[in-house]
């Protein structure tokens, strides 16, 4: 497990194909990558077994190749057979302390998405690598979500706890370093990346933004 606080990540870009607008969803992560992205989650919705895991296998070449992380959304299974880095659920999915179970490796990382102050005072932190705040802002690219933390809902947050966090919903260049600002160690973005003109000149402008 990651130790506390120590989030070697700033800039995370989820993606699914069909996020990519008709773009080929690899290009779209190499040219990300190229842009400064230093982990990937692959979040397929709507699609088999099958095809979610060629399309994990795909990118876990890519990711390889740059040495960036490449985390599952939501399936153990998918995710322990291409051998990613790591899983990210949420609070309705597989529970954190469940994936531990079934995946015994901890060099793996594990995220969980803080919808509710309750879920803070959980094992499921305590089995998690990091947090994710979701969402700060609503965001059309998930419409099924609770809170809108927004910057204060980060502050308080990082008030509670010591695991590093993970802010995603409608983050932008224009508002990532208030992000970060508010307490959030990383950025997780699909929009701001995957619908640019321009992923890699998008990435890189987001980077650059992180600056505490
Ligand atoms: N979880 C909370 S919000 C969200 C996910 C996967 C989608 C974020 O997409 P965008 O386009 O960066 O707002
Ligand atoms: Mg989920």
């Amino acid at each position: 497990m990651i130790p506390l606080r120590q989030f070697p990540y700033q800039l995370y870009l989820v993606i699914s194909e069909a996020d990519c607008n008709g773009r080929n969803f690899l290009h779209v992560a190499e040219q990300a990558i190229l842009g400064g992205v230093d982990l990937i989650q692959l979040r397929e919705k709507n699609c088999s077994q099958e095809v979610f895991l060629k399309k994990a296998l795909q990118l876990r070449e890519l990711t390889e190749k740059y040495a960036v992380p490449l985390l599952i959304n939501d399936n153990a299974s998918v995710a322990m057979q291409a051998d990613a880095a790591g899983i990210h659920v949420g609070n309705t999915d597989t529970p954190p302390t469940v994936i531990r179970e079934q995946w015994q490796d901890r060099t793996k990382l594990v995220g969980y998405s803080i919808e509710y102050l309750d879920q803070l005072q959980n094992e499921q932190v305590t089995a998690s690598d990091y947090l994710g705040i979701s969402p700060v802002f609503s965001t059309p690219t998930k419409t099924d979500t609770v809170t809108e933390w927004g910057l204060k809902g980060i502050a308080s947050i990082r008030q509670l706890t010591e695991k590093p966090l993970v802010a995603i919903g409608n983050i932008h260049a224009g508002n990532a370093r208030e992000v970060i600002q508010a307490g959030a160690d990383c950025i997780a973005v699909v929009s701001a990346i995957c619908s640019a003109h321009d992923p890699q000149k998008a990435a890189y402008t987001l980077k650059n933004e992180l600056v505490k």
